[in-house]
């Protein structure tokens, strides 16, 4: 049986985490009140958790707290914050996914020089290395979402590795994300987006055929289709699976059930703590919780941690020291 402290210590990477996911409540209160945003009761009166029944009030929670970060200085705090945290529970790489979407107040190079900054400090403080996703809400469409990635391009860092998808999955398909996902790629970043967490598996197939996405965030729909099964064990894409879940509706076993067939099936799949101060702990607890559940040896806590480090979209060179 493997230790809590010895699967905290490991050195673990996540290439699936929402940065506005990663507000503690605490944070969240202080930076709505700054700014005059009404947060719903169940990110003002649970204490150190959001209170929430189903993944749509979890969402307008998350979309309060992306109202809530109206400066720089609120996205560097908030990365900033979240980095050390995570990296106290052995986190050595981590993958900030953020949607510029929610935040209309503010540029995008005004977003990601926050975010950078505090990325920055966190890597001299505790050493957590850190690259960004540029997220598309799919309910704004394809129109904005091909308008963002133009801004992405606009403002090149190399810090931006990827473009992503996510939201409510009952809100666009990915047919209409086509044009945004080929300026990207003709651009070089890589192309990752959420698929087959709460739709259906035909979603991922189009997200493969028509996005062409180099990894799947989430994806337990492949369980239901033998045959997007059998592609993607074939090609060992890569899956950003995520283990806890706190939507109370939605029953965490049936969660560690999913994950389980993924790793028998042999796909591709790592574990990720998604929206940490929202959905589910920091990483490290998502471990101790799957060694249990999964019977983990040595091996397979290294195997695990070394498949987040491998999902990334990171430079060679920047996973090689990783690894
Ligand atoms: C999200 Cl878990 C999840 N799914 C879709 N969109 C999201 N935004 C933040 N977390
Ligand atoms: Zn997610």
């Amino acid at each position: 049986r493997l230790s809590a402290d010895y699967l905290r210590a490991l050195p673990k990477a996540e290439v699936h985490c929402h940065l506005e996911g990663c507000v503690p409540p605490k944070t969240a209160v202080r930076l709505a009140e700054r700014h005059g945003v009404a947060l719903p009761a169940g990110a003002r009166d649970g204490g150190d958790r959001y209170r929430f029944l189903n993944f749509d009030e979890g969402l307008e929670i998350y979309l309060a707290v992306c109202r809530s970060m109206q400066t720089a200085g609120d996205f560097e705090a908030v990365t900033y914050e979240s980095l050390v945290t995570a990296a106290e529970g052995g986190l050595r790489y981590r993958e900030i996914a953020f949607n510029p979407q929610n935040h209309p107040g503010l540029t995008y190079d005004e977003m990601v020089g926050g975010i950078l900054a505090g990325a920055r400090a966190a890597q001299e403080e505790a050493g957590v290395v850190s690259r960004i996703v540029v997220a598309i809400n799919r309910q704004f469409g394809g129109e904005a979402a091909l308008n963002l990635v133009r801004d992405v391009l606009a403002h090149p860092h190399p810090e931006v590795v990827a473009i992503g998808l996510d939201g409510d999955e009952k809100a666009g398909r990915p047919a209409e994300f086509v044009a945004a996902y080929d300026l990207a790629r003709a651009a070089g970043l890589k192309l990752t987006a959420h698929a087959g967490e709460h739709g259906d598996f035909t979603e991922m197939v189009e997200c493969l055929d028509l996005l062409g996405v180099d990894r799947i965030d989430h994806g337990y729909a492949a369980l239901l289709d033998p045959a997007l099964l059998a592609r993607t064990v074939a090609s060992q894409i890569p899956y950003s699976a995520c283990w806890f879940i706190d939507y109370p509706e939605l029953e965490v076993e049936g969660r560690r059930r999913d994950v389980a067939a993924m790793a028998a099936a042999g796909l591709n799949m790592c574990l990720n703590s998604d929206d940490p101060a929202l959905i589910g702990p920091e990483l490290h607890e998502d471990f101790i919780d799957a060694a249990v559940h999964l019977e983990w040896t040595v091996e397979d806590a290294e195997k695990y941690a070394l498949a987040g480090i491998d999902a990334s979209f990171a430079d060679d060179a920047t996973v090689g020291r990783l690894r």
